[in-house]
């Protein structure tokens, strides 16, 4: 039971299963976030705790940003919702022209959906569809890679890597196989920034196309940089290769952007941080400063293009959700565009990521430490797992970091952070100082 603090009332916690939760760990001991602006939540009592997660990756121009809440309010009031198949709204067009401007050149399509996880099941589609219209129908394979995070859906989990979201589900989608992770501890610990060492794992591609010939594989879908498998960097000059193995043998390249995309990294995308251009990228959170539940996919115009054949009265990709486009998701990612742009928010990754690298690399030699990588405003802190008991340690840091007022997030035994965009360096040296003195504790 909890109180109300507005009715005072209890409130049984029994109902709701949360997601992606201890849910009875939880319920013993909850944690509560009730109200949000700018850098920090407050608990239901009023206690004031700093977000050092954006949410969860998402809310990159800081919390209840005012012309996000504004366009919401406004939009709720003027439509609520439009049917988005064979009807539209300016809004939804407005919005796929605002984002082709800050797009890689030759990105120019826009696909709505509602998640992370749709906009992965529809890149999915597009590629292995794509293909067929082209003629090239035994182009069905796809190709994940090994500790991905796609979202929760079939196609995600089975280009996905990560076990523990896969191992209760059966056998998932057919055709699907995985490239190597590029998570190399043994040269690249403690490397700030891009490691050096690695760029050849792009390499276990050409293994795959060996195996199964490129004639059967539609995509190749990778994080540029991996958050929930507990933040892994492309080595130096990886997804440059990846690209070229992919153009070699005609795979389509998916760039899963959910949470490097609108300034994570320091500039607007993954994409256009390491200058290599994917022919889809997928993306949601930051769309919207998390403020409405969005997503999207960016497609190449060749792709789009591919689809626009047969009788001109037919649907060309029979595709799409009910919120598609959703009016008050249109509204409140317009409102997060301006708002990045205008504050600069895309690039100011890049002006605060130096010091953020400081003050994370300052943490090697406290106990636990193993490793240490960070780029843009992203950062990971990995920790020795006590033995027999894997993600405790995490999990242990992460629940007094609470108590002391500042969020984390771990994944495994590695801290996660990921602040919005708007952080100062007063609040990095609380988040961190804070994950010091819980670690030097805890020794
Ligand atoms: N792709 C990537 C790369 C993601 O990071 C999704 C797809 C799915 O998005 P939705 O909107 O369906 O959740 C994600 C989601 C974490 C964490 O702790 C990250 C995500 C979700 C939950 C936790 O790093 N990313």
């Amino acid at each position: 039971m909890t109180t109300n603090p507005k009715t005072d009332s209890k409130t049984s916690l029994d109902a709701y299963w949360m997601p992606f939760t201890a849910n009875r760990q939880f319920k013993q001991a909850p944690r509560m976030l009730a109200r949000a602006e700018g850098m920090y939540f407050w608990t239901p009592e009023g206690r004031k705790v700093l977000d050092g997660i954006a949410g969860l990756w998402c809310v990159n121009a800081g919390h209840a940003s005012p012309k996000i809440v504004q366009a919401i309010q406004a939009q709720a009031a003027e439509m609520d919702f439009a049917p988005p198949f064979n009807m539209g709204h300016p809004k939804a067009f407005e919005l796929a022209e605002r984002l082709v401007e800050i797009l890689p050149a030759g990105v120019n399509k826009v696909f709505y959906t509602n998640s992370g996880s749709e906009s992965v099941e529809t890149a999915l589609k597009m590629a292995i569809a794509y293909h067929r219209a082209r003629g090239d129908g035994a182009r069905t394979r796809l190709i994940g890679r090994e500790r991905g995070y796609h979202g929760v859906n079939f196609g995600g989990i089975s280009v996905g890597g990560i076990v523990a979201n896969r191992k209760m589900f059966g056998t998932l989608l057919a055709g699907v196989d995985h490239i190597r992770h590029t998570h190399d501890p043994a040269r690249n610990a403690f490397t700030r920034g891009v490691p050096e060492y690695g760029a050849e794992f792009a390499d276990d591609l050409e293994r795959l196309v060996a195996l199964h010939d490129a004639s059967t594989i539609a995509a190749v879908i990778v994080e540029p940089v991996a958050g929930s498998t507990g933040v892994v960097l492309p080595p130096k000059g990886y997804l440059e290769r990846l690209r070229a193995i992919c153009d070699r043998h005609g795979i389509l390249l998916i760039f899963d952007e959910v949470i490097t995309g609108f300034g994570r990294l320091g500039s607007p995308f993954a994409a256009t941080h390491f200058g290599v251009t994917p022919d889809l990228m997928t993306v949601a959170k930051g769309l919207t400063n998390g403020a409405v539940p969005m997503g999207a996919v960016f497609a190449k115009q060749h792709i789009h293009d591919t689809f626009m054949n047969g009788p001109e009265h037919l649907i060309e990709f029979f595709h799409g959700y009910t919120y598609s486009a959703h009016p008050l998701a249109c509204a409140a990612a317009l409102g997060a565009l301006d708002t990045y742009v205008e504050s600069g928010l895309l690039t100011r990754g890049a002006q605060m990521a130096p010091y953020l690298e400081d003050a994370l690399h300052a943490l090697k030699g406290l106990p636990h430490v193993i490793d240490i990588r960070n780029i843009g405003l992203v950062g990971g802190i990995e920790l020795a797992p006590i033995d027999g008991q894997p993600g405790k340690r995490a999990f242990d840091v992460f629940l007094k970091c609470w108590e002391r007022g500042v969020l984390i997030r771990t994944t495994g035994d590695t801290i996660a952070l990921s602040p919005p965009l708007i952080i100062e360096k007063s609040h990095i040296d609380e988040i961190v100082g804070t994950i010091a003195d819980v670690l030097r504790q805890a020794a």
